[in-house]
């Protein structure tokens, strides 16, 4: 079986993004270990977004900064969980995530995942998602896995009983297929345009699989090689919840790498220029016949 580090070397990764992979790695063993022991109770505290954050929220970030303070190539950070992006030193590379992303699953034993973005910039902001040198996202379920990418290919990797990762599926790729993850479904109350597309889908009988959590649902999407995730926006949050630089950006290139597409209705995500840390957008991602549907059905 081929080991992380197998992988690395083979797509002649540097061995400063290496470095930082391994950094990343390091953090989701320790975040697996934890969700499945900790409790679910609330830190008692808010995020930036007004979300109460469970104490297991505090404890991913906490884990993951204490790990990329280790590694003098880490030169800045920002997280979903922070009000700002954070500077460490004078590394040249810059990591953005979200933590734990649909913590609110973990009480109701649902899977979550963890979101990691890997620039080499001085600031997020003016960042776009087609600057990303790496992206990986965690999957903490019945295993957990991670998919990443260095720009060459998508790989997953599932976490053994020796708590080391192995190769587990070599060049992800995403083809076409009736599958849908439609987020927001609330937004059909007012917007004519995403019933009838969610009408379409669902008259073409394709095979609903949304459980709300984007790393579960978008990584179903790359390990079966099909389908569409979409998370529109409606009345007073004309672009949805999901936020650019910490869900949307990382998880459009992985998907776009294995060959799929993402946009906000016009514009790809990985074109689109942080602006604000907190910037949400909507977002379809998935099979690339399946973005284009979603753009020719939304206004
Ligand atoms: P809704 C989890 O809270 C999250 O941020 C994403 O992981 C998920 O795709 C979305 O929100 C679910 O949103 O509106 O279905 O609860």
């Amino acid at each position: 079986m081929k080991t992380f580090c197998d992988c690395l070397n083979e797509n002649a990764v540097s061995e400063e993004l290496f470095s930082v992979f391994t950094s990343l790695k390091n953090a989701v063993k320790e975040i697996s270990r934890v969700v499945k022991t900790s409790g679910t109770e609330k830190a008692g505290t808010q995020n930036i977004y007004g979300e109460d954050q469970l104490a297991l929220d505090v404890l991913a970030d906490k884990i993951i900064m204490d790990e990329l303070k280790k590694n003098p190539l880490v030169g800045l950070v920002a997280s979903e969980e922070l009000p700002d992006e954070v500077k460490l030193g004078d590394g040249e590379y810059a990591v953005c995530y979200d933590p734990l992303d649909g913590s609110s699953l973990v009480d109701v034993n649902l899977a979550v995942g963890t979101i990691f973005g890997v620039y080499k910039r001085k600031t997020f902001v003016g960042a776009k998602g087609n600057e990303q040198v790496a992206a990986l996202i965690a999957v903490y379920g019945p295993r957990t896995t991670v998919v990443l990418t260095s720009g060459k290919r998508v790989q997953e990797f599932v976490l053994g009983s020796d708590n080391k990762f192995v190769l587990a599926n070599d060049d992800i790729k995403i083809e076409e297929g009736k599958m849908f993850a439609p987020g927001n479904l609330r937004a059909v109350s007012e917007r004519a345009d995403y019933m009838n597309l969610v009408d379409y889908w669902c008259k073409e009988k394709y095979t609903l699989r949304y459980s709300g959590g984007m790393v579960p649902d978008i990584n179903q999407i790359l390990l079966k090689g099909k389908g569409i995730f979409s998370y529109p926006g409606y009345g007073d949050v004309p672009d949805g919840k999901l936020r650019l630089l910490f869900e949307c950006a990382p998880m459009a290139f992985l998907v776009t790498q294995a060959g799929g597409a993402a946009s906000d209705g016009n514009v790809e995500i990985l074109e689109k220029v942080v602006e604000k840390l907190d910037q949400r957008t909507p977002i379809y991602i998935g099979s690339k016949g399946e973005v284009e549907r979603c753009c020719k059905f939304l206004q």
